[in-house]
């Protein structure tokens, strides 16, 4: 798969660099054809070069917008090295090879940044460019492409390395890079035309994802919104089979998002199940059946859970569906559905109902982005996790294996909670969930204080925080949020440690009689 350079076209609007990549091309044999500009300042430098124009026997014309789209150009660009018809094509037509392609565009991006007016910004959108980039990148298999001034010296490295010659891997890397420069491009361009122009609404807004659906408005009625999959086919909402109900809003694909990627965590080995609210959950728990699961979730907050969305990790069976239209749902999203759950399903016309193809995986590397002004962060997903042998036992006490159990099924919660989160639980099952405060004190108590008012209303003796394990999804600042836990009735704490007043907070624990693990893990979400 080793292809040698002989013949490469080089043109430029940033100038960086070439004259020594293209003296070091000269230096290896490398024939050089070029637009106007890049062959002016190439032969400034005493290099010989070609003019494309002499290939394509056109002069550039029309201020420059028509210079290489020509099939003397895409000809070379486009064929097959080892294909009869393609290689004949090439000699009838006198088209030369073009092994490399050096190109960088119409600097668009730094037109509009600068604050250019609507024809120059017009003007500076290259089309002759990422036409002859696609085409190269394309035809990777033979020809090499560099859209960028910092892989000059990755070429020439290259070249050393096989003589003169490039591999396809090489190649390969260079195609990717160059189909993502045109797509940022294209991008950018869609972008600057939303605003300086009048859009009807919905506007369609360019990133490298298909739109799927145009939702009826955003997190509010006054906002656009639309659906776009990314092509990844991850089990999910995105790519869920929908059996029944309106469409999905903007909120119910967030939300469905949340419970499903939580209950995903539980794996398959015994059913669990997830019920969210506001993104955040409201009850989550494992059982011996689904529908055990599904009780012992809906009786964490009963009250929150109502309008709820419910994420299950195995195919809903008929008691479980039964159980689920006993209060208004909006969405149920499992790995599959019973013929029988469906026709219970099917009398509530307004529940939606979704089914994936098994469970995401909770370990693939994926990465997400959030817009800020003027610009996006962009991470891997938190896809840590800890086990048994990654806990630190800190406290005189250690946990009982019971303890253990709820600790790791109650820091699994937490990673899904938004921050400050405090999570207790208790026999596989959330009994209180402190969600999104500024303090963590906070947490705990709101955690603690739903816990109270659900054993009012469910008639129990006390709450079911008595006697709980109990996780923080950060490490305790102060003594202060442990010890709202503890007043809760928690008898086990597990958090990632590291504050500077850890031994604060290790001897509160040991004086409330706590048992606590550290990750040394943190799991903050926002
Ligand atoms: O106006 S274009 O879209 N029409 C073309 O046919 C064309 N071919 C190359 N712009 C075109 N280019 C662009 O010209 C390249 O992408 C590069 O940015 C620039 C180099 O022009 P010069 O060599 O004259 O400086």
């Amino acid at each position: 798969n080793l292809v040698p350079i002989r013949r490469a076209l080089l043109s430029v609007s940033d100038k960086t660099g070439l004259v020594e990549f293209a003296t070091a091309l000269a230096e290896r044999g490398v024939v050089l054809l070029s637009t106007g500009g890049t062959a002016k300042a190439l032969r400034e430098a005493g290099l010989a070069v070609s003019d494309v124009a002499e290939v394509t026997g056109f002069p550039e014309m029309m201020d420059g917008r028509v210079k290489t789209l020509h099939p003397k150009v895409h000809g070379g660009l486009l064929a097959l090295r080892d294909n009869a018809d393609h290689k004949s094509a090439l000699a009838t037509h006198n088209i030369p090879e073009i092994d490399l392609l050096v190109v960088n565009l119409y600097p668009f991006e730094a037109t509009v940044a600068k604050g250019a007016d609507y024809d120059d910004c017009i003007e500076n959108i290259d089309i002759g460019g990422p036409a002859m980039i696609r085409a190269a990148a394309k035809n990777h298999g033979f020809v090499n492409v560099v859209v960028d001034v910092e892989d000059y010296g990755a070429v020439l490295d290259e070249l050393a390395a096989h003589d003169g010659a490039t591999s396809l891997a090489f190649r390969q890397t260079l195609a990717q890079r160059a189909y993502a420069r045109t797509a940022a491009y294209d991008a950018a361009v869609s972008t600057w035309m939303a605003g300086a122009t009048e859009q009807p609404a919905p506007r369609r807004r360019a990133f490298a994802g298909t739109l799927a659906q145009t939702l009826r408005y955003g997190e509010n009625p006054h906002q656009v919104a639309s659906f776009y999959t990314d092509g990844s086919n991850r089990p999910g909402v995105a790519t869920a089979k929908q059996w029944q109900g309106k469409e999905l809003s903007y909120n119910n694909i967030n939300d469905t998002d949340a419970a499903f990627e939580l209950v995903a965590e539980f794996g398959t080995d015994a059913p669990a199940c997830a019920i969210i609210k506001h993104a955040n959950p409201c009850g989550v728990a494992e059982g011996d059946s689904l529908l055990s699961a599904y009780k012992s979730a809906f009786d964490c907050d009963r009250t929150s859970a109502f309008g709820g969305i419910v994420a299950l990790n195995q195919p809903l069976d008929v008691d479980t569906a039964k159980a689920i239209t006993e209060i208004l749902t909006e969405v149920v999203i499992a790995p599959g559905a019973s013929d029988a759950a469906r026709e219970v399903f099917a009398a509530k016309k307004n529940l939606r109902l979704l089914t994936t193809d098994g469970l995401p995986d909770i370990h693939a590397p994926i990465t997400t982005y959030r817009q800020v002004a003027g610009g996006m962060l962009v991470q891997n997903k938190d896809t840590g996790y800890v086990g048994l042998d990654d806990l630190k036992v800190v406290t005189n006490r250690a946990p009982t294996e019971a303890e253990m159990a709820d600790l790791l099924f109650a820091w699994k919660v937490a990673k899904h909670v938004k921050s400050n989160a405090i999570v207790y639980a208790k026999n596989g099952a959330t009994v209180g969930v402190g969600a999104g405060q500024m303090s963590r004190v906070d947490s705990a108590l709101i955690a603690a204080k739903k816990a109270e008012r659900m054993a009012e209303a469910i008639g129990l003796p006390e709450p079911l925080t008595k006697g709980s394990s109990v996780a923080s999804d950060a490490f305790f600042p102060f003594a202060d949020g442990l010890l709202e836990a503890a007043a809760a009735g928690a008898t086990s704490v597990i958090q990632p440690g590291g504050s500077m007043r850890d031994q604060e907070v290790i001897d509160a624990a040991n004086e409330a009689g706590l048992a606590m693990v550290l990750t040394g893990m943190r799991h903050f979400r926002h």
